[in-house]
């Protein structure tokens, strides 16, 4: 029996020095110190043998059992801190690698003049309101009072989606407004800014697709002069205060009466120069009180209401505040030109 305890002291503190991870110890200290284990198995032959030999053995197993404890325990240590140890070096974090340097981008150009024309309006009151660019014909041109067979409704000035000319890629933020007032009991103050499609060639200064802001007043007694008086605010906020504004006769089928808007030339103060094209005048903005049809459309009693709307292009406005040469150069998206703006 004292050889069967060496052989199981050898062989365990063996097996506990090479034991490669922790639950492979655990099954160790199982095989050996568990109930059903090689010691116990001994220990429960202990009857079978003399009364001196007896307490000989049963020292011998207690100091066996003890050494395999120790054991087990050192090399528990032993494999925890090598895991301790290998942990902390595959997460280490070299805090000397430099960092990775962010690149600042900057607003485009279109975004700078968009952000300020809704503030301007945000600042008298307006809300901003936004509709799908894909339209119903119905919004973009029924409920406008433009009429079968304007050229805008032709398949050469206009995007159709489908064969039967009742969905296209909206021409104007128009529709947006009808929308609006369609839902809304006046008083309405919105503007919506958006992009629009008109099959035009592009060059310089034409583009299939571009952006536009419309503006939309209805109320009890709405006159030419509110929209006279808000186009000025406007005007004078985007080219400073000095700003002189001319106001022209026009047709809109949507307004009546309808106008365009002028601004003096900034370049020649109305001499005439390049920059005007000999003119004195730079064309910015087209508007006009809302046609009563196109109220009526809308639910909205033109005997009880009255308004006035306009639209602005803003690539144009863009173009002439930053003096940029070619509406083209805004949708390229090179970044030698996009940085002139941070
Ligand atoms: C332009 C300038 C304009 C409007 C847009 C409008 C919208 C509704 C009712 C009446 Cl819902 N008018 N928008 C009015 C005048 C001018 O845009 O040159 N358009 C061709």
């Amino acid at each position: 029996m004292k050889n069967k305890l060496e052989s199981i002291r050898e062989e365990s503190l063996r097996a506990i020095r090479e034991a490669a991870d922790l639950s492979g110890l655990d099954a160790l200290r199982v095989q050996y110190l568990g109930k059903k284990g090689s010691l116990s198995a001994v220990l429960k032959q202990l009857g079978s043998l003399s009364a001196e030999e007896r307490p000989q053995i049963g020292q011998m197993a207690n100091v066996i059992r003890a050494s395999i404890e120790d054991a087990l325990k050192a090399r528990t240590e032993a494999l925890q801190s090598a895991l301790l140890e290998r942990k902390l070096q595959e997460e280490a974090v070299d805090v000397t690698i430099p960092g990775k340097k962010v690149e600042l981008g900057a607003r485009h150009p279109l975004q700078i003049v968009w952000d300020e024309c809704v503030d301007i309006f945000i600042g008298m009151g307006f809300q901003v309101a936004e509709g799908p660019e894909i339209e119903l014909s119905e919004y973009d041109f029924d409920r406008l009072n433009i009429p079968e067979g304007h050229t805008v409704r032709e398949w050469t000035d206009t995007f159709y989606i489908t064969e039967d000319e009742k969905v296209h890629l909206r021409c104007q933020t128009s529709p947006v407004q009808v929308r609006v007032m369609e839902k809304q009991t006046p008083p309405i103050r919105i503007v919506s800014p958006g992009r629009v499609f008109r099959k035009d060639e592009i060059d310089a200064t034409h583009s299939p697709m571009f952006h536009q802001m419309e503006g939309l007043v209805v109320d009890k007694g709405i006159t030419m002069g509110d929209l006279k008086g808000t186009l000025n605010v406007m005007l004078k906020r985007l080219y400073g205060p000095d700003t002189v504004t001319r106001f022209r006769p026009h047709h809109f089928p949507f307004t009546e009466p309808s106008c365009e808007v002028d601004v003096q030339c900034f370049e020649c103060h109305g001499e005439g120069c390049r920059v005007c094209k000999g003119e004195g005048w730079i064309e910015v903005l087209g508007a006009g009180m809302v046609h009563p049809r196109v109220l009526a459309g809308c639910g909205i009693d033109p005997e009880e209401y009255s308004g006035f709307a306009f639209g602005v292009g803003l690539e144009r406005l863009a173009m002439r505040r930053f003096s940029i040469s070619d509406l083209r150069l805004m949708f390229e998206n090179d970044v030698r030109f996009l940085r002139q703006f941070s």
